[in-house]
């Protein structure tokens, strides 16, 4: 008898040095079953994104202590929005970590109006990674959760004037996506498209540690997650869905101001997050190609739906790389809920125009 059978399941030895192994280079080769040279690349590509998010999650733990951590830049970004310190670092962190790949070729981002080319890597390099570094950076300034989210999409064809037009396509072209939250614990959640995958940084031993396998949104759930103090700009179908669940017993407002720590409760509790277009932003402030797709590619992987209100979001085929949609995402039967109030405003919306004289 060995120490390994009397003592309990869970302080195994066996147990607990698997579990220590199963890295995110290693899960990504189990879940496309080969070694061979593209599972290779998409191992360490994710391996890549992995250290990427250590390297932020470490500026972040010293937030107030080191300089370039808070408050601003003082440059305005593509988006029009005053830069945050550590949207440029982490901006810079993304290109960094990629550089003498040999996988990447070009990196698009909410920071950068066109996207940045790797030479070295350009030949050879058939993927872009797509990504907003920190998402909800307005919270690093209060000790709050925020996210960096990406996505992975293969090139098609040369782009021989570096137009990344080959980008515009819809949602369902990408290869991979995912985020990572940076809370009490920094968390990756990524998908290869065969489900949805929760890892936990052990920061003893600077890896991203498999927590949850396979994990699956909930049918529904009570969490609501908008900004309500923009009502006064809202159209009439989400005041409808709002004055519903003002009004119905089971539903709790959750809003931290970051997309990707909402979203994370969402997947975990159920419920929905909404982005809707605005007067100001008629489109909505959330963008597709680095926001909104990759997360309702994850979504969808874990059985929930993501709608611009109109349409599947995975279907949008965007006009450019900065392009923004409305965002309805989540539990299945709430994001039906949500539409179902879109639908009642249009129908009598076209019943009104029909009785016009
Ligand atoms: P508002 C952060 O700037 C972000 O892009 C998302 O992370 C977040 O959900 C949203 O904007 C917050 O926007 O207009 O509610 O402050």
């Amino acid at each position: 008898m060995n120490s390994a059978d009397s003592a309990p399941l869970e302080l195994s030895y066996d147990f607990a040095l698997d579990r220590d192994c199963k890295t995110l280079s290693r899960h990504v080769l189990e879940h496309l079953q080969s070694f061979g040279p593209e599972a290779q690349d998409m191992s360490a590509l994710m391996t890549r994104i992995g250290l990427a998010g250590k390297l932020i999650a470490r500026r972040l733990s010293k937030a107030g202590l080191v300089a370039g951590a808070l408050g601003f830049t003082g440059e305005i970004n593509v988006q029009g929005e005053a830069v945050k310190q550590m949207d440029f670092y982490a901006n810079e962190v993304f290109i960094a970590t990629f550089k003498q790949s040999g996988l990447v070729c070009r990196l698009a981002s909410e920071e950068m109006e066109k996207p940045y080319y790797i030479p070295e890597n350009c030949p050879i390099g058939r993927y872009t990674l797509l990504y907003d570094p920190i998402d909800g950076s307005s919270n690093v300034d209060v000790n709050l959760n925020v996210g960096s989210i990406f996505s992975i999409r293969q090139q098609v064809g040369n782009d021989p004037d570096q137009t990344g037009e080959d980008l515009l396509q819809n949602g369902h072209q990408q290869v991979a996506a995912g985020y990572i939250l940076y809370g009490p614990s920094t968390v990756l959640v990524y998908s290869i498209g065969r489900g949805v995958h929760v890892f936990i940084l052990d920061p003893s031993l600077g890896e991203f540690i498999l927590a949850i396998e396979n994990l699956k949104i909930p049918q529904h759930g009570p969490v609501y997650s908008v900004n309500e103090g923009n009502f006064w700009q809202w159209e009439e179908a989400l005041r409808d869905f709002t004055r519903y669940v003002h009004r119905h017993e089971g539903y709790t407002a959750r809003y931290s101001g970051a997309l990707v720590g909402d979203l994370h409760r969402i997947l975990f509790q159920g419920g929905v997050f909404i982005y809707p277009g605005t007067i100001k932003n008629p489109n909505g402030k959330l963008r597709l190609l680095y926001e909104s797709a990759p997360l309702a590619y994850l979504v969808e992987q874990a059985g929930g739906r993501a709608s611009t209100g109109q349409r599947p979001l995975l279907d949008v085929v965007p006009d450019h790389i900065h392009a923004r949609t409305p965002l309805i995402i989540g539990s299945p039967e709430d994001v039906a809920l949500m539409e179902s109030f879109i639908e009642d405003r249009t129908r009598q919306a076209e019943e009104e125009f029909a009785l016009k004289p």
